[in-house]
């Protein structure tokens, strides 16, 4: 496009979100197409609780993507906190990007989405992610599967993980933006505090190597962040539910603890893009997933 044509075209702005059930590949879609790594992503479903806005600055648009967490069937007021969050920004957005993966059947809770999703004013798409671990075939199939289950404005396969149409999503979703002055400041990713981005940190580094139920029982929260002369010394608990579970998450002589907080304390430098200290401290509370209270204590 040359400087005449960008000129002519109106300045388009506004908010997007990708919905799906659990582990579609929500947040590392979001992270590709803005470029960084804003939201947490791991091989566990539900990892994402907290709603994330990433803004991607273009010269005639501006993009502000919403991650949710996976819409599922709740098991605990945790769960219906999430639910209802997804709910919330479905209401509030622009264009909704339905996530399915390449490698899975198309199931009832995509059935149930899509359902849900046609009662918005939004402008809903498809979009088909992983496509780099299908062939060719199984991939004209799982399109032509996923254009059946709704009356998608269009439907576009990606790969986060190879960067395949990334850049062509990023325009059709700006296609059905309204006109609109730029909502966020030039170079601003984003608007969430940096205690919440850390606390996210932290949790993706304890996810690693945990199996069952585990996932589900952490919380992190950060109470302190102090910045000193050349770093930045941060104090953050790790919650989880019972106590044998915090032998678990602390490990043989604490050296799961040693390893997750290695692990976050790079990410974080890399996020803050200074050196930090990070003290953690595991704490049990008490079935927090079912607890209002503790709920509320966590930041839900
Ligand atoms: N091969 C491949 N793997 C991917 C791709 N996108 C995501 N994944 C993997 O899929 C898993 C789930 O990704 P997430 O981005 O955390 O999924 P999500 O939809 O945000 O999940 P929740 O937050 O739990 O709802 C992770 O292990 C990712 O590495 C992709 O394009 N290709
Ligand atoms: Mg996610």
């Amino acid at each position: 496009m040359n400087p005449e044509e960008l000129q002519q075209r109106p300045y388009r702005a506004g908010f997007g979100c990708f919905v799906g059930r659990p582990n579609a590949g929500k947040s590392t879609l979001t992270n590709a197409i803005v470029g960084q790594k804003i939201a947490i992503t791991s091989s566990k479903p539900q990892t994402t609780r907290h709603v994330i806005r990433a803004v991607l600055h273009r010269p005639d648009s501006q993009l502000v993507l919403v991650d949710t967490p996976g819409l599922h069937r709740p098991r605990t007021l945790l769960g219906e906190r999430l639910n209802d969050l997804v709910r919330q920004t479905w209401s509030e957005v622009d264009v909704i990007g339905l996530c399915v993966p390449a490698d899975e059947p198309i199931g009832r809770g995509d059935r149930f989405i899509s359902g849900e999703l046609a009662e918005l004013k939004a402008t809903v798409l498809a979009v088909v992610t992983k496509t780099d671990l299908v062939d060719r075939k199984r991939l004209a199939e799982q399109l032509v599967a996923v254009s059946e289950l709704a009356d998608f404005a269009e439907v576009v396969p990606v790969s986060a993980v190879s960067g395949h149409q990334i850049d062509t999503l990023v325009d059709v979703m700006t296609r059905y933006l309204p006109e609109s002055p730029q909502l966020y400041p030039d170079d601003m990713l984003t608007e969430d505090p940096e205690q919440v981005l850390v606390a996210e940190l932290i949790r993706e580094a304890a996810l690693e190597g945990v199996r069952d139920e585990l996932p589900h029982s952490i919380a992190v929260v950060v109470e302190e962040m102090i910045p000193e002369e050349r770093v930045i010394k941060i104090y953050a608990d790790v919650y989880v539910e019972r106590p044998s579970q915090k032998a678990i998450v602390i490990g043989h002589r604490a050296s799961r603890l040693r390893d997750v907080g290695v692990r976050a304390r790079r990410q974080i430098e890399e996020l803050l893009g200074t050196r930090v200290y990070l003290d953690l401290h595991v704490r049990v509370a008490k079935d927090w997933q079912r607890d209002p209270k503790q709920l509320r204590k966590l930041g839900f």
